[in-house]
């Protein structure tokens, strides 16, 4: 399975339109990092859709995908950072932080 993770022009350019439909075609769902969880722990998206990752703990938090999938974030994620990734392939990602490693959760990525 294949994971493209988000570049960085792709994520500014996400960034400065926060609230704007980014067409029928992007879909960005969010997960919040708040009290050591994952939220929503399990997620069902569509395929291409943009999952982004925002920290609303105190706490550096990271995004570890299991089996060395791509998608992880480098290192820690601060609070109030995020972490951005197109999940292109179908296919049930499991991740963990790597901070806490009781943070589990996982992303399902649906037919097209
Ligand atoms: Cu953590």
């Amino acid at each position: 399975m294949r994971i493209v993770i988000a570049t960085v022009i792709l994520a500014a350019v996400v960034l400065e339109l926060p609230g704007t439909h980014l067409g029928a075609q992007q879909t960005v769902l969010i997960v919040d990092i708040r009290e050591f969880s994952f939220e929503p722990r399990e997620l069902i998206v569509p395929a291409d859709a943009t999952v982004r990752w925002v920290n609303r703990d105190d706490f550096p938090h990271s995004v570890i995908m299991a089996g060395n999938q791509p998608g992880s974030s480098r290192g820690t994620i601060a609070p109030g950072g995020e972490h951005t990734v197109v999940f292109r392939q179908a296919g049930k990602f499991t991740y963990r932080c790597g901070v806490h490693p009781t943070m589990l959760a996982e992303i399902t990525v649906s037919g097209q």
